[in-house]
This record gives structure tokens, sequence and C-alpha cells, in this order.
């Protein structure tokens, strides 16, 4: 199918970056997805376009998401693919217009991924919100999943400061940290809600022991923020392999950054 040139530059960036995740080694099998708001870059052809599949049930009534249009890669379906074949690994599916299913319209009947209830809801809560956020992209960054696996990092902002302290470039470019969200089963309804609760003050969440999921105004911001997160996690990791606790930027280091660069 030919696409428009603002659709063609989406699918390109999610073809771009399902490439970099399987890159990362963070894209194991099927692990992770993505999905797009491409609303604003839908045209004529593409309304017209019928139904691939059933009417399906959305698992709660998406107000704000009404006949929007989302690119979402399918279940089952691996990163490393999506980057070879982004269509062939991923679908544009249609929110009715009352907001309660959604059908796949292009370009295959491919099903969107088990976690489009978190999708969903997540792009249903930022627009209620009026936040521009188009993109959401989960993902299992090796390093940042293992933190998870300590308790003394799951409270409030604990990981946040440890992460920023590692190299300057975490504190300037994730000024908000990381939220966490505690073991939720994957694809469920309470993980997306608990998700948007962290969304209020974080652009990136933590599943743990599961993985990271970030937001953003396109596909690269998000993909950038949880690179740059696991720069630090890896040099945390790098330090104590070393045999030593890294000590990390003291506070008022991390302060003058902050003054410096307005965060
Ligand atoms: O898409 O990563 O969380 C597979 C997953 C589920
Ligand atoms: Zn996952």
């Amino acid at each position: 199918m030919q696409y428009n040139e603002k659709l063609q530059t989406i699918i390109s960036q999610v073809a771009e970056i399902a490439g970099y995740l399987w890159e990362r080694g963070w894209a194991e099998r099927n692990g992770g997805n993505i999905s797009y708001n491409i609303t604003e870059a839908v045209d004529d052809p593409i309304r017209r376009l019928p139904a691939l599949s059933d009417r399906i049930v959305l698992p709660k009534t998406m107000t704000h998401l009404k006949e929007n249009y989302f690119l979402v890669t399918g279940t089952g379906r691996r990163m490393r693919y999506v980057c070879s074949a982004p269509m062939e690994n991923a679908s544009i599916i249609r929110i009715s217009a009352d907001g309660t299913y959604y059908e796949i319209v292009a370009e295959k009947p491919i099903q969107p991924t088990s976690e489009l209830p978190s999708h969903l809801t997540i792009h249903d809560y930022l627009l209620g919100q009026g936040r521009p956020n188009k993109a959401v992209i989960h993902t299992h960054p090796i390093e940042l999943v293992a933190m998870t696996h300590n308790p003394d990092f799951l409270g409030k902002d604990v990981l946040s400061r440890l992460l920023w302290s590692m190299i300057p470039e975490t504190r300037a470019f994730c000024p908000k940290g990381v939220g966490i969200v505690p073991y939720t089963l994957p694809g469920s309804l309470e993980l997306a809600e608990n998700t948007i609760r962290q969304l209020d003050e974080y652009d990136v969440v933590l599943w743990e022991k599961h993985g990271a999921l970030a937001i953003g105004e396109d596909l690269i911001e998000p993909f950038d923020m949880i690179d740059t997160l696991s720069k630090s996690a890896k040099i945390y990791e790098s330090a104590c392999s070393m045999g030593f606790h890294p000590t990390g930027m003291t506070e008022a280091q991390m302060d003058e950054l902050k003054q410096a660069f307005n965060l």
C-alpha cells in the first residue's frame, strides 16, 4: 500500500527504533511493543479503508481516542522483523466512534500487541490531560530490569537518584527520573492503571522484573531516555563488577547541573 509522506516517515521511525531494540538485546523473541498515534497523519484513503477484522471490544471505553488511528506492533511479532518488514509485523487500527472497540484497517489483519490495554489506556489518559505524546514504547532493557530485582531500589526516586548520579547526561536528559510499577501481570488492565498513575510524574516507568515503558512526542525521544538510563545502569553494573561501589556524583554536583541546564 502507498502511504502519504507523513505516514511513511512514522513507519520508517517505527522500523528504525525496532532495529535498535533488537540490537540492544532488549527484544528477545517477541519481547516489547510499540504504538504510535497516527491520527494527524491519516488521510482520506486511509479513512475510507474497510475493516480487515471483526470489531474487537476494548477492555474499557477510550473516551479520548474516538476515531483515532494507531500504528501498533503485532502480538507475537519479533522486533527484528518489525525492523526489516514493518507492515508485515504491525498494523493500523481504528478506534470506533464511541470508543468501545477497534478494527484493524491496514495493511494485513495482524492482531495488535498483548500490551494493547496498557498502550491505549496510556494514550487515552494522556490525550485527556492535553499532553502531546504520540508514541508509547515498551521494551526489556537488561540492566534496568536487573536493578528492579533489588527491593532497595524500588522506593520512590531511589533508582532515579542512583541513575542520575552515574553520568551527567542522565541527570540532563532524563530530568524527571523513573517511576516504578510493582510487579503486575503483563497485558493486564491493572498494569495499565498502575502505569498511568506513574505517568503523572514520569515519562519513563519501570515495570518491576519485566521492563520499561516510555512515552514521547515521537519514538526517538522515549528510546533515547531508556537508552540513557540504561547507560547509567551499565556504568553502575560495570563498577560493581570491578569490585567497588561507585561513589556517584554528589547532590551538589547534580544541583549544579540542574541550575546550569534549567532542568
Ligand atoms: O510483547 O513484552 O509485555 C511481549 C511483551 C509483553
Ligand atoms: Zn514485556
